[in-house]
């Protein structure tokens, strides 16, 4: 049910029915505002409506990766996995869609391609691909990170006699590879969730890897009930303590000591219970220099080069897949359960596709500058147009001014990752310049939502209508994002944080990576001071 332009407009339109616009829709609506969603999907649910590849699992522990602003939520869900699954997530986050009502506001399979704002009368008009337009006096963007999946542009792709797949755009029922040659290509987060499942139904599997990876084990496991209960009733000092940390994951204070104070067995013997105990939060929160000193990284790196070591036989492959080009945590760490292990197994092959890169598609298969690789089935696991790609594929502007992909030709041009200078009443959740995909999502979606929110009902207290990021607010933002981002490991690696996996895109490190609770304080600075930096009217 698309508006037309007489309709009266709406006071927020939100693109994206992911994990944040429903907090948005739910939270501005709290506010008495009329509010409506648009997701480009069939169903709700963002990343964890379209990742569903074999072994899609979130990172972070279940007790944290969820919603928090409602304790009866949060009470009355159980999680059956320490890590939930993504079928898992997806029933979580249609629970939540049920329980708060919040369907009736939001229209599947409506891509919006347009948003134009009339300097005039301060109303934002959206256009779907289909040409419905509505209007609305706010426009927030929950257009996701990861929601614009790249497949490289290979020769031959098209003339391929199999059938190959996207990690991020999984059929809904799920693809049976049971007996056949299957490529996966990439060897980043989601390939190395994939890869041992289909290496159990596959007569054939070859992995090609054009850069190794840093992987820990996730130590997955059913969710012990005593230790949710007890969680459950630490709730709120969970909750409030996590905001204070780097990440948004209580349990991880932001760590003082450097990994070069104490002796190499203290460290290994730290190493080694980070190991066992699962996850990545724990390395990544270690030692204060981690992600700061070469040499301290190198520590951390070289423990986990030994293990790869250890859990891999054959030398020559283990040695292939060992990292080596970048320090451990720049990019994505992932987190696995049995990746190294699979190399084991006779009918897995890792071809090493940077000193041979696949040079076409071929109709049976994958042919590399070494050889062909007869293969029935590819999976590309090759990633995202991440974090500015949702956002540069609708063509949003001012009336008679440049799009905002063209704006962001440089790089993407923020005030704190939430607003756009020279775009005003628009708004973007877990946006570049915002620690969002560097901490856990769901804990920056309630925390932008809300500053949004307390800005809306800032404005409408105040008989305001219009509120922009000022050019000098937004320059000073991307030079202090710049400056910390400088001052950490981080901009070493080739990752997706630097625009590094699409060709073209400006290599700038777009996560704000000073913690999310260093973040929250400037947020709420910015706003105790009557929203400063910003041009209010
Ligand atoms: O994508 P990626 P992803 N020839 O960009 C390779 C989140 N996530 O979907 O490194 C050969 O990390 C590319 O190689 P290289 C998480 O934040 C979370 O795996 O560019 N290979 C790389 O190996 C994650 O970081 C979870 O040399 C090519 C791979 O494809 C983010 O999503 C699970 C190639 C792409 O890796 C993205 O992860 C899954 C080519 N032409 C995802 N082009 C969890 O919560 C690309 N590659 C656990």
């Amino acid at each position: 049910m698309a508006q037309s332009e007489t309709v009266r407009p709406l006071d927020v339109v939100i693109v994206g029915a992911g994990l944040g616009g429903l907090y948005a829709l739910h939270k501005l609506r709290g506010l008495g505002m009329t509010v409506r969603v648009f997701e480009a999907g069939s169903g709700i649910g963002g990343t964890w409506f379209w990742n569903r590849y074999p072994g899609a699992r979130c990172d972070i522990e279940s007790m944290e990766y969820s919603y928090s602003f409602s304790d009866e939520l949060q009470q009355e869900w159980k999680w059956p996995e320490r890590y939930g699954t993504q079928p898992e997530i997806l029933r979580y986050i249609e629970h939540v869609a049920d329980r708060f009502d919040l369907r009736r506001d939001i229209q599947l399979n409506t891509r919006i391609a347009e948003a134009r704002f009339d300097p005039d009368a301060n109303l934002w008009t959206l256009r779907t691909a289909a040409g419905e337009a509505v209007q609305a006096r706010f426009c927030v963007m929950a257009t996701g990170n990861l929601s614009t999946p790249r497949v490289p542009d290979f020769k031959g792709i098209h003339d391929f006699k199999g059938d190959w797949y996207h990690s991020g755009l999984w059929p809904a029922d799920g693809v049976d590879f049971t007996g056949k040659r299957v490529a996966v290509v990439g060897t980043g987060s989601s390939a190395i969730q994939m890869i041992p499942l289909i290496a159990q139904q596959a007569s054939h599997l070859y992995v090609f890897q054009r850069t190794a990876n840093f992987s820990l084990p996730a130590q997955n496991r059913p969710m012990d009930r005593q230790y949710e209960q007890s969680f459950k009733q630490s709730y709120p000092q969970r909750r409030q303590e996590a905001r204070q940390t780097g990440f948004g994951v209580s349990g991880y204070p932001v760590p003082t000591q450097s990994a070069l104070e104490v002796s190499a067995e203290e460290r290994r013997q730290k190493y080694e219970a980070l190991w066992a105990r699962g996850g990545s939060i724990g390395f990544l929160s270690c030692y204060s220099d981690f992600l700061v000193n070469p040499e301290a990284n190198e520590t951390a790196a070289e423990f986990v080069r030994d293990k790869i070591r250890g859990l891999v036989r054959d030398p020559a492959v283990a040695e292939l897949l060992t990292p080596r080009d970048h320090p451990i945590g720049t990019k994505r760490l992932c987190l696995d359960s049995g990746y190294y292990e699979t190399y084991n197994r006779d009918n897995v092959t890792l071809v090493d596709a940077r000193s041979a890169p696949i040079q076409e598609i071929t109709p049976a298969g994958i042919r590399t500058s070494e050889r062909e690789y007869a293969v029935d089935a590819i999976a590309f696991a090759t990633g995202f147009d991440a974090m500015t790609g949702a956002l540069r594929e609708i063509d949003i502007r001012v009336e008679g001014g440049p799009a905002l992909a063209d704006s962001w030709q440089g790089g993407p041009q923020t005030y704190l990752g939430l607003t756009v200078p020279g775009f005003p009443n628009l708004f973007i959740i877990t946006g570049p310049g915002s620690p969002g995909v560097k901490s856990q999502m769901i804990h920056s979606i309630e925390q932008h939502t809300d500053w949004v929110a307390d800005c809306l009902a800032h404005l409408r207290d105040h008989g305001l209508s219009r509120i922009e990021a000022r050019p000098d607010a937004g320059e000073e933002w991307v030079a202090h994002v710049n400056e910390v981002a400088n001052s950490t490991l981080y901009p070493l690696a080739n990752s997706w944080y630097v625009g590094a996996n699409i060709p073209g895109k400006p290599r700038i490190f777009m996560p704000y990576v000073a913690g999310v609770g260093v973040y929250r304080q400037k947020c709420d600075q910015v706003a105790a001071a009557g929203y400063e930096g910003f041009e209010l009217s």
